[in-house]
């Protein structure tokens, strides 16, 4: 065969929750709980147009155990789809579909061969000329060097190695069937198809050895375009392409508002910033973390009400027509302005409130004084009333209070200079 295309795939996690996403008015709800398995149709749609002869599983096909038959309906569909077409499917299980995790089975269709948890085996795919060699895991915690047992390559064919791993550990993921990449070299294999690690990494180049990362990101840690990796042999000389096949983008917008003055400019910061991020990664729809950072006055506003912050970010998402952008959180990471000038201004807006706040002590002080002085006053009016000197109605207020005392003291007034028989003027 001139020309041999394989896909290879690894860490679907078919039907893993999406972790951490909030749930909130006109949020793109299906799109984001559907994406693993959206992903896993762009991947079948893909290899069914590129004619590919075969489809590498690396491992972690499924999250874990499956919730009902309706996941192993789903894949086994999928899978079948592949067979029509001609395409034949080689499936390993990881730590999270190993033997033990996953117990509920669905036959899969003929093109597909599922290999061996009990020991490494070789797969002949004489018509296309290849041989695949693998071992499925049968726990989900396999800590020894499953590739030490890996078969010897076949003489004349294309040898293709399949191992879900850490590798050496420096990758960073739980240490599973570690091994060393000379060890993996030292099998003479043309092409090694590794799972485990989420983030695309081609870890050798003669051979080819490739993590394609996971298909689908499922959380804020696993950003960026996701996918599998187009490997052709032409006249068995390997080349690889890196094909982008998410349903749904995880981004981490950080936002810069460094200097921002109000809680507003921080805003259009963001939209400017988070529609910039969407249009840049070019994918259909989104679940985006956004984080505001920096030094700015504004610190204390955008602190004081996070939820409106957030909700005006959900809102700028759902302004975008035509691209599903769910916003799994808003972030503040924001400091008070070191600026010397933000600093004299927020002293002076601190000197303000303090002596409107003095003031108002003083108000409440001086209307507690007033009404203590008032109080003999209210006592010698109702005494005035009674003896008949004013007749005025009971006073509901202090101005009418004041009001009918001061009639009260001009009668007086008239009568006490009557009586001494002489008038002031
Ligand atoms: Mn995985």
């Amino acid at each position: 065969m001139d020309e041999l295309r394989i896909l290879h795939a690894a860490d679907l996690h078919i039907d893993s929750p999406m972790h951490g996403l909030a749930v909130y008015e006109g949020a793109p709800i299906d799109s984001v709980r559907n994406a693993t398995r959206t992903a896993f149709q762009a991947l079948v749609s893909e290899a069914i147009e590129r004619k590919v002869h075969l489809v590498l599983i690396a491992g972690d096909l499924y999250d874990g155990e499956w919730r009902d038959y309706n996941t192993g309906l789903f894949v086994s569909g999928q899978l079948g789809q592949l067979h029509e077409a001609g395409i034949q499917v080689v499936i390993t299980y990881g730590n999270h579909d190993a033997a033990s995790s996953v117990t509920k089975y669905l036959r899969f269709p003929p093109n597909t061969k599922v290999l061996s948890s009990g020991h490494p085996e070789t797969h002949l795919l004489s018509d296309i000329g290849v041989a695949v060699h693998g071992q499925s895991y049968p726990s989900r915690s396999v800590t020894e060097n499953l590739s030490l047992a890996y078969p010897e390559a076949r003489e004349g064919l294309i040898n293709i190695g399949m191992l879900h791993t850490c590798l050496d550990g420096s990758l960073g993921h739980d240490p599973y069937a570690p091994c060393k990449l000379d060890e993996l070299k030292s099998k003479r294999y043309d092409y090694w198809a590794l799972g485990h690690v989420h983030n695309r990494r081609v870890v050798g180049d003669d051979p080819p050895i490739v993590f394609p990362g996971n298909l689908q990101g499922r959380h804020i840690r696993e950003t960026g375009p996701k996918g599998a990796t187009l490997v052709t042999f032409l006249d068995k000389e390997p080349h690889l392409e890196e094909l982008v096949l998410d349903a749904v983008r995880w981004e981490h917008c950080k936002v810069d508002v460094s200097g921002a003055k109000t809680f507003d400019e921080c805003l259009d910061l963001c939209q400017a910033r988070l529609f910039e991020v969407l249009d840049t990664a070019g994918a259909e729809a989104f679940a985006v973390r956004v984080e505001l950072s920096g030094p700015t006055v504004a610190d204390g506003s955008l602190r004081g009400d996070i939820d409106r912050l957030a909700n005006e970010v959900r809102n700028m998402a759902l302004s975008r027509k035509g691209t599903d952008v769910w916003i799994e959180k808003v972030k503040t990471s924001t400091s008070p302005s070191k600026d010397k000038k933000d600093i004299e201004e927020s002293a002076l807006v601190a000197e303000v409130a303090s002596v409107l706040i003095d003031l108002k002590e003083s108000v409440s002080e001086i209307s507690e004084s007033a009404n203590q002085m008032l109080a003999p006053l209210r006592a010698l009016r109702s005494q005035l009333r009674v003896s008949g000197i004013s007749s005025r109605e009971d006073p509901t207020d202090d101005s009418q209070l004041l009001q009918a005392l001061e009639d009260a003291a001009e009668l007086l007034i008239a009568r006490l200079g009557s009586r001494n028989g002489s008038n002031a003027n």
